[in-house]
């Protein structure tokens, strides 16, 4: 039986590791005609890779590639030279296997990726389908133009199936992350993903979720879902479950349809989710997820002002967050808000706009993350308006260094200076560039939560710290 290794090249631990799902159900996708080991590099950082490859003696080696940067102007974490100098270099010098590149990352960026890793093959989005019939194709020295998705070596240039509407069902039954790798790092400092469904059909003009998933919403089944769930939770006990998808409630009633089938079934979790989609939030849904084992949720508005909005292509409008906004205090669901600032048409009335929102419908004990400059992907909207503005040059790589998208009606200072005073006067509003608590607040947290046995998100907890340290003068 040929040997498949697959490789975690993430090393990103904040704000917390993340296991590797997608390599996870490639491992299951591969099945019984391969044998497949995973190399989880999170918490090894490529240390054992060397001893691994020679040991197992791969014939084929998939890197995923899935952060190319962090998405924060100024901080500018570039993740890539530490991946080809930690995984991919030292490996491509002693074995000459085909190399395969996939992931999230990759997805955005395929033909730099080649170029800069020198590898064989690369898929783009999802590879359930695509990755056995490419290896079985290599083996047997068959053509491989036609695949979909495909990136060879030779030709890096031939995108072929980009932008592809996906139609296959996401995989259904799942053999489970913890059975593919050693979960154990995760279980006190991450989190078990859980991904719903695949695609999203919205349209914001700076995302790069439909190119990586495609543009149709394709669920898995409630129950297959929940089953997922149940097994973990009865391997794993008491964990936290995180939903993965670009909006959870979204199609309309698949999320609710989740929420009934685990309570249905009596499991006692803690679940967390990012993208609530403020559009299809009603206090039914809210219900059902509380009851369901919801501890805590992400809002990502991204703006609170109409225009923006509408810029944004966001697909909702400022009453559909102020409701949602008011349904979250009532349901009292501890909420982590996310806002980006300087997308088109943003100036000081729409800045404040946003401000206004958050004073008046935000309660002051969830956090705030306040973000600015869009990073431009390709082969989005936003690209094109940048090219258009002419803040890009026509096909420009927007690779490396990482280009991110300024409104032209606010100066970059006056924007982050807003942002600093902004956050000055507001306990739970964090700038971008000040994710990280204090080591000693979190400390002080850590002590407070055993003390008084507190079950609410460390968040929540740190921002009260915080107050009361702004109070004293401390910070
Ligand atoms: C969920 C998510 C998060 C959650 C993670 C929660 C969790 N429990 O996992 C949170 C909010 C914590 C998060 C944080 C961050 N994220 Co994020 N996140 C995502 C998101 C929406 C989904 C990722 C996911 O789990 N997908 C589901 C799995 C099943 O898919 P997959 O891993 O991609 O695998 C499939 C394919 O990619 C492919 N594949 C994967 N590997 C391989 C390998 C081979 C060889 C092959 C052939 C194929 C292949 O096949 C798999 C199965 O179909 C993606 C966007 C997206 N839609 O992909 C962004 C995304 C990955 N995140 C991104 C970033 C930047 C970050 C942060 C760095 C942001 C920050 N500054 O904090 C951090 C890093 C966190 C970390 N520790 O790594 C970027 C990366 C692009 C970039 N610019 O670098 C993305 C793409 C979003 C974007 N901006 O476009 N993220």
């Amino acid at each position: 039986m040929k040997r498949v290794l697959l490789v975690n090249t993430n090393l990103e631990r904040a704000p917390y590791p993340v296991p590797p799902l997608g390599l996870c159900l490639l491992a299951d996708a591969l099945g019984a005609r391969y044998e497949v080991k995973i190399y989880d590099g999170v918490f090894d950082g490529g240390r054992n890779l060397i001893a691994l490859v020679r040991e197992f003696n791969p014939d084929f080696i998939g890197f995923s590639i899935r952060n190319i940067d962090d998405v924060v102007m100024d901080r500018e974490i570039f993740y890539m030279d530490d991946i080809l100098e930690k995984f991919i270099r030292p490996v491509k010098k002693i074995t000459d296997v085909p190399v395969i590149l996939g992931g999230s990352g990759f997805s955005i960026f395929p033909a730099e990726l080649m170029a800069m890793t020198g590898a064989d093959f690369g898929i783009v989005g999802e590879a359930e389908a695509v990755l056995p019939v490419l290896l079985d194709r290599i083996q047997q020295h068959m053509d491989t133009s036609d695949l979909p998705c495909l990136i060879t070596a030779k030709s890096p240039e031939v995108q072929a199936g980009l932008g592809l509407e996906y139609s296959a069902p996401v995989q259904g039954r799942f053999a489970g992350i913890d059975r593919r790798i050693d979960f154990t790092p995760y279980l006190s400092k991450g989190v078990y993903s859980i991904q719903t469904k695949r695609g999203c059909a919205h349209a914001c003009i700076y995302c790069t979720y439909p190119l990586i998933e495609g543009r149709k919403f394709r669920m898995r089944s409630p129950s297959d879902i929940a089953t997922e769930i149940e097994d973990a939770h009865q391997r794993l006990g008491y964990i936290t479950f995180e939903f993965v998808d670009s909006t959870f409630n979204d199609p309309e009633g698949h999320a609710e349809s989740i929420c009934r089938e685990i309570i249905s079934r009596n499991i006692k979790v803690r679940l967390r989710t990012m993208g609530i989609n403020p559009r299809h939030a009603n206090e039914q849904l809210f219900e059902l997820m509380l009851r369901a084992g919801f501890v805590q949720i992400d809002a990502t508005p991204d703006s609170a002002s109409p225009r923006i909005l509408k810029n944004l292509c966001k697909g909702f409008d400022l009453v559909s967050i102020e409701r949602m906004a008011l349904m979250i205090r009532k349901f009292d669901i501890p909420t982590m808000w996310f806002f980006l600032f300087g997308g088109p048409g943003e100036d000081e009335v729409t800045f404040r706009e946003t401000l206004d929102f958050i004073d008046n419908f935000i309660d002051p004990a969830d956090l705030v993350y306040m973000n600015a400059g869009l990073r431009i992907y390709p082969r989005t909207p936003l690209y094109a308006i940048a090219e258009k503005e002419g803040r890009i040059a026509a096909g420009q790589t927007v690779f490396r260094p990482p280009v991110y998208y300024y409104s032209a009606n606010i100066a970059k200072n006056r924007l982050d200076q807003l942002i600093r005073q902004a956050a000055l006067l507001r306990h739970n509003c964090i700038p971008a560039l000040e994710t990280a608590p204090l080591p000693e607040m979190v400390a002080e947290a850590v002590e407070i939560r055993k003390i008084h046995q507190l079950e609410e998100p460390m968040f929540r907890t740190l921002l009260r710290i915080r107050a009361k340290w702004r109070r004293e003068g401390k910070i």
